[in-house]
């Protein structure tokens, strides 16, 4: 099997979690983030993540992926998002993907290999979280939100292993590469059951952080 990605994308981390977790082989593909014809052509919209099947066949969405591969290696349907989980998902968005997409072209990462790749994505973003330098030049205003939003789920974490308490669920394929991404902003600080559990699940599941090359 074959899975396209780019590096910052946390849909993207959610389906290579499963493939660590799960033990399963897959080849990861980085596409560069203005290339349109490839995405196009296998699924029909230009986004990632896209798996191809042993079959051959495409699949986006995600959390199609995760489902099709945990189903796939012998496991039950993964258990769903508690409410307050989704809560805090939905609430810290705006201000991860303004601390995130500043700093993710910054990185070096394959799909910005090419400056017209970093071009593509600054100018397609910027209609999301406005102009990427002011962003970057708010990081201290974004930190001081995210460190209190760090605070809720570092109360809403019930294991340093599982963010239920019992086993993987939908919750860590949604949270994870949140802030796994958030990884990459310097002074950002993870309090120390959180640090832990991104520690952990990392490992598992075979993800990258970016600590050490955090700006
Ligand atoms: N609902 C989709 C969302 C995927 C998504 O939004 N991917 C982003 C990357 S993070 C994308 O490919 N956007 C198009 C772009 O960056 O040009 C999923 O869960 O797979």
């Amino acid at each position: 099997m074959k899975l396209y990605i780019y590096d910052h994308c946390p849909f993207c981390v959610r389906a290579r979690m499963i493939f660590g977790l799960r033990e399963m082989a897959t080849e990861e593909i980085t596409l560069l983030n203005d290339d349109e014809i490839t995405p196009i052509n296998m699924i029909g919209v230009k986004q990632v993540p896209i798996l191809q099947k042993s079959d051959g066949k495409y699949m986006g969405e995600s959390l199609d992926i995760v489902s099709y591969i945990n189903e796939l290696s012998g496991y039950s349907p993964l258990e769903s998002v508690r409410s307050e989980i989704q809560n805090w998902f939905e609430q810290v968005n705006v201000f991860y993907n303004r601390l995130v997409m500043p700093r993710s072209v910054q990185l070096g990462l394959a799909e910005f290999a090419k400056p017209s790749s970093v071009v593509y994505f600054i100018e397609h973003k910027k209609k999301l979280i406005g102009d990427f330098e002011e962003n970057f030049h708010k990081t201290n205003e974004y930190i001081t939100q995210m460190q209190q939003y760090f605070v809720e789920l570092d109360a809403l974490m019930v294991s340093k292993e599982w963010l239920n308490g019992k086993e993987l669920s939908l919750e860590d394929i949604i949270i994870f590469p949140i802030l796994r991404n958030l990884t990459m902003v310097s002074g950002l600080n993870f309090p120390e059951k959180l640090l832990n559990y991104t520690h952990k699940m990392a490992k598992k599941s075979l993800v990258n952080l970016y600590f050490d090359c955090a700006i």
